[in-house]
């Protein structure tokens, strides 16, 4: 399969590369949030050497930009925080290492929201 590139294209998401690989027409607020999550890992990690993968500065700048209301993390922090999120310790976070972070979020705003 190749690598894909999500975008929209009117009222449909698709990802493309020289085919389209899949579209969603209309999509659901759900599947257009996992698009949004694919497309913010891909945008971040296409600035660096490696467009699989996010380092320290490529998270920290995807946190400051994309989570700037949930992820605050001190400087000295940074460090810590990237090293915990990289499972394998390659120095890079792979998608699957960055939903870790993802899913951890979304589970901490299920918790708040239980308790309203
Ligand atoms: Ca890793």
């Amino acid at each position: 399969m190749r690598e894909g590139r999500w975008r929209h294209a009117g009222n449909t998401l698709l990802c493309t590369g020289r085919r389209v690989l899949a579209s969603m027409d209309n999509p659901t607020a759900l599947e257009a949030a996992l698009a949004v999550i694919v497309l913010s890992f891909k945008k971040h990690a296409a600035k660096g050497k490696d467009p699989k993968g996010l380092n320290q500065e490529e998270l920290m700048n995807l946190l400051n930009t994309e989570l700037p209301h949930l992820m605050q993390i001190p400087p000295e922090e940074k460090e810590k925080v990237f090293a915990m999120l990289d499972k394998d310790g390659n120095k890079s976070l792979d998608f699957a290492e960055f939903f870790g972070l993802v899913g951890a979020l979304a589970h901490m705003c299920n918790c708040l929201f239980q308790e309203k």
